[in-house]
């Protein structure tokens, strides 16, 4: 359906991507978006106050069908397993003192290609998240994005006028009050993109799936996505029907009921639906709300050994440091569980291939940021920046990305060969035509989406369910976690189901 879909890529997917015919359609319909923005504001509130949501009477299609095979799959899934469920979650609450300086909770921006996610985490952060320049060639996400903010509300104003991320409130001007600082991992949506956004929904605690009104629901993605927030077992959505100001009310509506039938399907059943307008900043206060009422920030407990899946590596030094001002190599990802201080002697899973091994790393933690500043100790929430004293070019261009950190004693096994329970979805729902998911055969090349790490290999057993990979990059996790198992399908990795990991070979290592 997107026309931006036209090429097939694999490892070089970057550069096929494509996106010059929606810039150009977009570019007119946002003229026209501009003159209709006044009367959305209020349209778009009225349309979330009244559209009835209870289900229209399903008409029969294969869409309609499919999808709710396929999800009925996913229902039967296990209620716990990525590496973010499985933490031991505790009712210890951080005090505000402890978290200072730190978003407390990151939330996915998912969905379809082009819908408007990077659009809407401008609109809350007033940072646009595409910034490489391929991205802005291409007028896409190709990378995680990611920008924080605060959360604040006015004390004089009504909700949900009050809710704001300014620190002046724009409707009266008084000084407004902090509520919560948040974090946004802003996915991209293109489908040759799935494994990035599988990376990215690791580490969130919470999705706003965006979804443009003047598309038919649900477009491929849109379906990918949520599949992919069922599997990690992620229930807390918030729905965002977005580019409201380019659809007449009645349009609106079905598709807003519309949106309802689809995500009745779905895990995100009981998710709000906010009709936004991103572009215009058309009811960001009722998102707001609605992200404080639906979307609390996680227990955390800070007792259990630290553990961090590292979603980007760097080298923050400019050509031609001198060796004296040489800074040690930055890892950068979402702490899963407990909390680093400056100063631990921390560990890097699985490493760096010396010869056929790989040989763990340690080093030692110099430095800790967050996007509001130098932190002493670091909790879960946000993207954490660790400065280390490891050699930058090992850290450089997101080599270490999928790699864990943590203590040496406590953290989990690294693998070479990975056995897990599968489970199948019914129908491959990230394609267009949604084809039957066929059964996992010997030698075929998997792709296991592990934590921010994605991994591809060779299946050397299957039987009853049970299956076990030769990967070809070893990954670090524990047992008991669940991964996502995509295939290669007209030369795409599409998701076909998730697995539930048993044991394996560990890796050969040092
Ligand atoms: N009219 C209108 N256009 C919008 C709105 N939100 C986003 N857009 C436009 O839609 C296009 C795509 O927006 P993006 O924010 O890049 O979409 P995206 O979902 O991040 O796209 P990918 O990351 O590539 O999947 C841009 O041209 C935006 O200006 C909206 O509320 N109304
Ligand atoms: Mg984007
Ligand atoms: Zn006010």
């Amino acid at each position: 359906m997107s026309p931006r879909k036209k090429k097939a890529t694999t490892s070089k997917e970057e550069a096929t991507l494509s996106k010059s015919e929606e810039v150009e359609s977009t570019k007119s319909s946002k003229t026209a978006a501009k003159k209709a923005t006044k009367t959305t504001s209020t349209k778009a509130k009225k349309t979330s106050a009244k559209t009835p949501v209870k289900k229209a009477t399903p008409k029969k299609t294969t869409t309609k069908k499919e999808t709710t095979k396929s999800t009925k799959t996913s229902t039967k899934q296990p209620t716990k397993s990525t590496p973010k469920s499985k933490k031991k979650t505790s009712t210890k609450k951080l005090t505000s003192d402890e978290i200072q300086n730190q978003a407390e909770i990151s939330l996915g921006m998912i969905g379809h290609v082009d819908h408007g996610k990077s659009t809407l985490t401008q609109a809350l952060t007033g940072k646009f998240p595409d910034t490489h320049s391929e991205e802005i060639r291409r007028g896409i996400s190709i990378r995680l994005g990611y920008a924080e903010t605060e959360f604040r509300e006015c004390p004089k104003c009504e909700a949900p006028t009050k809710y704001t991320t300014k620190k002046e409130c724009p409707n009266c001007g008084k000084k407004t009050e902090l509520l919560r600082r948040v974090a946004f991992v802003d996915a991209p949506g293109h489908e040759v993109l799935m494994a990035t956004m599988l990376s990215g929904a690791s580490i969130m605690d919470g999705a706003i799936l965006v979804v443009a009104t003047n598309e038919r629901v649900p477009m491929p993605q849109t379906r990918e996505h949520l599949a992919a927030m069922d599997i990690i077992g992620m229930e807390k959505v918030i729905v965002c029907q977005n580019k409201i100001e380019l659809a007449t009310e009645k349009e609106a509506v079905k598709n807003f009921k519309d949106l309802k039938k689809f995500i009745s399907t779905t895990s995100a059943k009981n998710s709000p639906v906010i009709p936004i307008s991103a572009v215009h900043h058309s009811n960001i206060d009722l998102l707001i709300q609605s992200i404080e009422e639906n979307l609390p920030t996680p227990p955390r407990d800070a007792d259990l050994p630290p553990q961090m899946l590292v979603a980007r590596s760097f080298d923050v030094n400019k050509p031609g440091q001198s060796p004296e001002k040489l800074k040690g190599g930055v890892v950068g990802g979402s702490i899963i569980q407990g909390k680093f201080s400056v100063g631990d002697d921390i560990q890097i899973r699985p490493g760096v291939r010396r010869g056929n091994k790989y040989k763990f790393l340690n080093t030692k933690i110099v430095s800790l940021r967050s996007g509001f500043g130098e932190l002493e100790i670091a909790h879960p929430g946000g993207l954490i920046g660790i400065g280390t004293n490891l050699d930058p070019a090992l850290t450089k261009s997101d080599m270490l990305v999928g790699q864990i950190v943590g203590y040496s004693e406590s953290l989990p096994p690294s693998w070479d060969t990975l056995e897990f329970e599968s489970h199948l979805l019914e129908r491959v729902v990230g394609s267009e035509s949604q084809s039957t998911v066929q059964n996992i055969e010997m030698n075929e090349n998997l792709m296991l989406s592990v934590g921010t790490a994605k991994t591809v290999g060779k299946v050397v057993m299957v039987a009853k369910g049970k299956v076990a990979i030769n990967l070809r990059l070893p990954v670090c996790v524990e047992t008991g976690v669940r991964i996502a198992i995509s295939r290669q399908i007209d030369r795409r990795w599409r998701l076909i189901g998730w697995g539930t990991i048993t044991g394996g070979k560990e890796q050969r290592s040092g």
